[in-house]
C-alpha cells in the first residue's frame, strides 16, 4: 500500500510505536521553535532538565507576541530568552524581526523535516512540506533536549483541489471554506493533505495560509507536497539547497476525501465568535465596519501585503474605519518599503504596526465598544480582541481592504479589476536580526539573565488512586484556551508568573472561578465537546493546576490541551455517554475511585455524592501517560526515568 506525504515523513522519523491510527507513536524532532509568550516557561522547563546544549538540528527562539513593553516584564523576559538561546545553542529572532511562523517559513523551514513549536500555528510549516505541529512548552523542551515527541497516529484526510482561484478569491477563502465544511472539530485526530491539480496554482505563502488555519479545524497538522513551486520559493529565499521533492504515492489511502473546486469559490467570512461560523461575504453586504486589521501569521506575507498595497494605491480609507497593517516579517516590511508599496499603504490612511502578532492576540488595537472588526487573522474567539463586546469577523486581505475603502462589509469582487501584483524573483535576505548561539566553549561561562517577573512554576502531585473533590466549574462546548487562560495586553506579560496569571483564569466565563477554586482546595472542572481548542499555551493547564484542579471531565478534548493537562499532572477524562454531562451540576461533590485500575481498563466510575448517581467515564491513556500522571507531571517523569 502506498503512503501519504505525512506517513512518509512519520515513517522516516519513527522512534517507536506502530503507524496504525489511534496508537501512540514517538517521533524524532528535527527542528523546534518557541515564541516569547510560551517560551519563558518552555526554557524554564528545559533548564530543569540539566542538558547543556539543544540536541535538535535547529532550534529557534522568536520574540513576537509580547512586544508592547508597557513595563519591565516583557523586556526582562526577552533578555531571559535571549540569554538562554545564546547559552544553550538556539538561534534568537529579535523582537521586530517578525512573527515566528512567517520568519520560520522564510529562513528555516525545510521540506521533509519534523518541526514542533510551542504555538498552535506551527503547522504553517506544512506549506513548505514540513511535518510541523503545535505542542505544549514542556513537549518542546523535551524535544530540544533530544527527546521524542509523542502523538496519537492520526488518520489521513485529503482535500483535492481542482480549478484555479478567481481574482479577489484567495487562499484564506479556501481555509474558511474547509472550516465551513468540517467545523472547528472536523480535523481532530487527522492530518490534512492538500492535493490535486489546484495545488500547483498556489504559491508557498498561500499554502502556508491554508496549513496555518488547519489548526482551527483541530487537525494534528496540515501539509502540502513539496514541488517546483516550493523549489522556486526556497530559491527566492536563497536556499534552494534545502529543497527536496515530496509527494504522496498514487495508491496512498485516505480516510476521507473532500473536493474543492477553486474556480467556483467565492469570498467567505467567519462571523463572531468562531472560525467555522462561515458564510459568503456577499450575504453580509452593507454591515457597517468600524475597524480592519491586516496581518497575523495567517496573512502577512509579501504577496498578501503587495495585493493590499495595490488595492489601496491612490485611494483613501473611509474616515469612520480604522485600518491597521502588520507585515509578517522584517523581510516583508523592507521589501514593501523598497518597492514603494509601503508609501501607498501609508497614503491611504492605514496605521502600520510592528512586524509582530499585535492585535491578533489582543496586544493593542482593540476595537471600540460593540465595534465590528474585520481581521485577516485566524481566530475570532470571544474577548480575544481585548474588547469584551467586540464583534470580530475573519476575512481575506482583499475583503479586508474592500471594507476599509467602503466602510461596510463588501464583496471585493464588486470592486472592479484586481490590480496586477508582480512578485519578485528573489527576496531580500538580511538575517541581521537573527542572532546565532555562542560557541560551545564560550557558552559554558555565560549567565542566564532573569528578572523578578519569573516565578517558580506550580508543583504538581502524583495521581492518587481516589479523588473526592468539588465540581467548581461547569462549562459548555468548544471552550477555548482563550476562555481558560485569556491573553491580551494586560495579562500576556505575566506568562512566567503563574500566581499572577491565576487571577484571570476563566475570567471570560466566570470571574469568581479563581477564588472559588482556591477555596475548594482540590477541584474538578466539567466541559462539553472540544474542550481546550485553540492555543497550545500550557498555561491553560498550569494555572488550573496552581488553583487546585485535579481532573477535567468533558465530552471530548482538543489534542494539544489534553496533552498539556497530562504533562501538568491533571487527569483528562471523558463521559462514556455524552448525555451524562447533564447529571452533574456546578457545586456537586464528586468522587472517583479505583483510578489506577480504571486507567488500565479505560473505564473509571464517577460517583456524584450530591445525587448518589454513578456515571461511567472513559480514558485512553498510553503506558507512558499513566506513568506521567502517577509521577505527577512530565517533568517529574523525565527526571525519574532519565529520559
Ligand atoms: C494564539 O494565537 O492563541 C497564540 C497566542 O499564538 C497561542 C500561543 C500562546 O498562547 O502563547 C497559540 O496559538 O498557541
Ligand atoms: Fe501570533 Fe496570532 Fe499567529 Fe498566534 S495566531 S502566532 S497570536 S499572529
Amino acid at each position: 500500500m502506498g503512503l501519504t506525504i505525512a506517513q512518509k515523513i512519520i515513517k522516516e522519523h519513527l522512534i517507536s510505536g506502530d503507524m496504525t491510527p489511534g496508537s501512540e507513536i514517538a517521533l524524532k524532532i528535527d527542528q523546534t521553535l518557541t515564541q516569547d509568550a510560551t517560551g519563558t516557561m518552555a526554557y524554564l522547563e528545559f533548564e530543569t532538565m540539566g542538558i547543556p546544549r539543544v540536541r535538535t538540528e535547529l532550534s529557534v527562539a522568536y520574540i513576537d507576541h509580547n512586544t508592547l513593553q508597557s513595563g519591565f516584564e516583557n523586556a526582562d523576559d526577552h533578555r531571559f530568552i535571549q540569554s538562554m538561546a545564546k547559552k544553550y545553542g538556539l538561534y534568537f529572532s529579535r523582537p521586530g524581526n517578525g512573527i515566528c511562523h512567517q520568519v520560520h517559513l522564510e529562513r528555516f523551514g525545510k521540506p521533509g523535516k519534523t518541526l514542533i513549536g510551542s504555538d498552535s500555528h506551527t503547522p504553517t510549516g506544512g506549506g513548505i512540506g514540513m511535518l510541523a505541529m503545535g505542542a505544549g512548552g514542556l513537549d518542546v523542551a523535551v524535544a530540544m533536549g533530544g527527546g521524542a515527541y509523542y502523538i496519537t497516529m492520526p488518520k489521513m484526510y485529503k482535500v483535492n483541489l481542482t480549478g484555479k482561484l478567481n481574482p479577489f478569491v484567495t487562499a484564506k477563502d479556501i481555509s474558511l471554506e474547509i472550516l465551513r465544511i468540517l467545523s472547528v472539530k472536523g480535523g481532530v485526530g487527522a492530518i490534512i493533505e492538500w492535493a490535486g491539480p489546484g495545488v500547483e496554482t498556489l504559491s508557498v505563502p498561500e499554502r502556508a495560509t491554508i496549513t496555518n488555519m488547519g489548526t482551527e479545524l483541530g487537525a494534528t497538522t496540515s501539509i502540502f507536497p513539496s514541488d517546483e513551486v516550493t523549489r522556486a520559493f526556497l530559491a527566492a529565499e536563497g536556499r534552494e539547497e534545502d529543497y527536496m521533492p515530496l509527494s504522496s504515492d498514487s495508491d496512498a489511502v485516505y480516510d476521507r476525501i473532500i473536493d474543492i473546486n477553486l474556480s467556483a469559490l467565492q469570498p467567505m467570512i467567519a462571523c463572531p465568535h468562531s472560525p467555522d461560523n462561515v458564510v459568503p461575504v456577499h450575504t453580509l453586504k452593507g454591515t457597517k465596519v468600524d475597524q480592519v486589521c491586516i496581518g497575523s501569521c495567517t496573512n502577512s506575507s509579501l504577496y498578501d501585503m503587495l495585493k493590499v498595497a495595490a488595492m489601496l494605491k491612490g485611494k483613501t480609507i473611509k474616515p469612520e474605519v480604522s485600518l491597521s497593517i502588520s507585515p509578517g516579517s522584517k523581510q516583508v516590511l523592507t521589501m514593501l518599503a523598497d518597492c514603494g508599496a509601503l508609501s501607498d499603504i501609508l497614503a491611504s490612511g492605514a496605521r502600520v504596526l510592528e512586524c509582530a502578532c499585535g492585535p491578533c492576540i489582543g496586544m493593542g488595537f482593540s476595537p471600540n465598544s460593540g465595534g465590528v472588526s474585520l481581521r485577516t487573522f485566524n481566530r475570532n474567539f470571544e474577548g480575544r480582541s481585548g474588547t469584551a463586546d467586540g464583534k470580530v469577523y475573519l476575512v481575506s486581505p482583499e475583503t479586508a481592504v474592500a471594507a476599509a475603502l467602503t466602510g461596510e462589509i463588501t464583496d471585493p469582487m464588486l470592486l472592479g479589476e484586481m490590480p496586477e501584483v508582480v512578485m519578485p524573483d528573489a527576496f531580500k535576505i538580511d538575517d541581521s536580526a537573527i542572532i546565532a548561539p555562542a560557541p560551545v566553549e564560550e557558552a559554558k561561562e555565560l549567565p542566564i539573565l532573569r528578572g523578578p517577573n519569573i516565578k517558580a512554576f506550580p508543583s504538581s502531585k502524583p495521581q492518587e488512586d481516589s479523588l473526592e473533590a468539588e465540581l467548581v466549574l461547569k462549562v459548555s462546548d468548544n471552550i477555548t484556551t482563550d476562555h481558560i487562560m485569556p491573553a491580551g495586553a494586560k495579562i500576556l506579560p505575566y506568562r512566567s508568573n503563574i500566581p499572577h496569571l491565576s487571577q484571570y483564569c476563566f475570567g471570560v466565563c466566570d470571574e469568581t472561578f479563581p477564588e472559588r477554586a482556591k477555596a475548594a482546595g482540590e477541584s474538578i472542572i466539567v466541559g462539553g465537546n472540544n474542550y481546550g481548542q485553540g492555543s497550545s499555551r500550557e498555561h491553560a493547564a498550569l494555572v488550573p493546576l496552581y488553583l487546585g484542579v485535579r481532573t477535567v471531565i468533558t465530552k471530548s478534548f482538543a489534542r494539544i490541551h489534553a496533552a498539556n493537562l497530562i504533562n501538568a499532572g491533571i487527569m483528562p477524562l471523558t463521559f462514556q455517554n455524552p448525555e451524562d454531562y447533564d447529571k452533574v451540576s456546578q457545586g456537586d461533590k464528586l468522587k472517583l475511585s479505583d483510578i489506577y485500575a480504571g486507567m488500565d481498563s479505560g473505564k473509571i466510575t464517577l460517583t456524584n455524592l450530591s445525587t448518589g448517581e454513578e456515571i461511567p467515564l472513559e480514558c485512553n491513556f498510553t503506558q507512558r501517560q499513566k506513568e506521567i500522571l502517577k509521577a505527577g507531571s512530565l517533568l517529574k517523569y523525565v527526571a525519574k526515568e532519565g529520559k
